[in-house]
């Protein structure tokens, strides 16, 4: 399987998370995509290319265009503020308050756009999130040409990030993006299967209405879980969208014999579907030794799920998001692709 890949994506080295009431190194960090493609190169997965450029306009028909400037102008704003720090948001436009207006003051914005704290922008995070879009859009492209699957080493991840919201270490929905990208060449239904630990809420709120995409989200349950606020299973679709959201959160200790029973109920709805392609938004922060998630998923259990979404049949471009046990990240996504492959 072809694996696209940027050595940009170290441009997203951010000093800061807030996380426990502390300033620590973040969990989202450079040696996490260096770890996978040694292990792609490691187990001869197959050819690996640099991304090309798309430009702006396949992110527009996912993102708010006064959200892209704002990625793109916020370091600078913040510099130009005098601040020393990182820029992470501490206030928001909270129930009762002004949710239209977009305050002109950088502090402001920050709260505006973001979805959580934890989250800074640094210098050069602008720069590795549009390589990373590239790289989801340059495998994209490849399925296009006629491959029938394709790796995207993304980094940094997007499926937090909804039209004009950033968090939990997301800027632009990589996956969105090459979603939307299937369905402007002609698609006409796309799956987009989430097997992250968390939540997909970005992809979730930006195609909530649509009956073009099929959302199929599997996660901690966001009672007890980042981010929290969305990813309940009542949560199903809206309108035109009714019955195209489908989510199943899983709680505190769940293993591969609950997990990978609800992968086999998502992927008989995704059958059902009929799609003409597969996005698999790839977290293994599912993981038993992950350090901020909750599912018990050993590293033989991502092969056998890999298989699972291979006897779906359908073009499937997987797109990295999540896994913070940097030492076994590598094993356990490569994994997922080489039980793909049947190997
Ligand atoms: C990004 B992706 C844990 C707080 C978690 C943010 C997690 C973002 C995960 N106690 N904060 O979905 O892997
Ligand atoms: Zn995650």
């Amino acid at each position: 399987m072809l694996t696209v890949f940027s050595d940009q994506h170290a441009l997203r080295d951010a000093r800061t998370e807030l996380y426990g009431g502390e300033l620590v190194p973040p969990f989202e960090c450079p040696v996490r995509a260096q770890h996978i493609l040694e292990r792609v190169r490691e187990v001869d997965l197959g050819e690996v290319v640099a991304p090309r450029d798309f430009g702006i306009v396949p992110l527009t028909r996912i993102h708010d265009a006064d959200f892209i400037r704002f990625l793109e102008t916020c370091w600078d704003e913040w510099v130009a503020g005098g601040f020393r720090g990182e820029a992470i948001a501490t206030c928001w436009p909270a129930r009762g308050m002004q949710q239209q207006r977009v305050p002109r003051h950088i502090e402001g914005k920050l709260g505006h756009y973001a979805l959580a704290a934890e989250t800074s922008i640094s210098d050069g995070t602008w720069e590795a999130a549009r390589a990373s879009v590239n790289v989801a859009l340059t495998a994209q492209a490849a399925l296009a040409d006629g491959a029938r699957e394709a790796f995207a080493l993304c980094r940094p991840p997007g499926h937090h990030a909804a039209s004009d919201l950033f968090g939990g270490y997301c800027f632009i929905n990589n996956a969105a993006v090459a979603t939307q990208a299937f369905l402007d060449q002609g698609a006409t239904r796309v799956a987009l299967l989430d097997v992250d630990f968390h939540h997909g809420n970005g992809s979730q709120a930006i195609f909530y209405d649509r009956d073009d995409v099929l959302f199929v989200s599997l996660h901690g349950d966001p009672s007890e879980a980042f981010p929290h606020f969305l990813g309940y299973a009542d949560e199903t679709g809206r309108g035109k969208g009714e019955g195209f959201n489908r989510n199943y959160p899983m709680g505190p200790g769940t293993d591969y014999s609950t997990w990978g029973a609800a992968l086999a109920d998502a992927c008989g709805k995704i059958r059902d579907y009929g799609p003409d392609a597969l996005v698999v938004s790839l977290g293994v922060d599912t993981f038993e030794r992950d350090p901020i998630s909750f599912f018990k998923l050993k590293s033989d259990d991502f092969r056998r799920y890999g298989a699972t979404i291979a006897a779906l049949g359908v073009p499937t471009l997987f797109v990295m998001e999540g896994g913070y046990a940097v030492e076994e990240i590598g094993v356990n996504a490569v994994n997922v692709l080489e039980g793909y492959e049947g190997r």
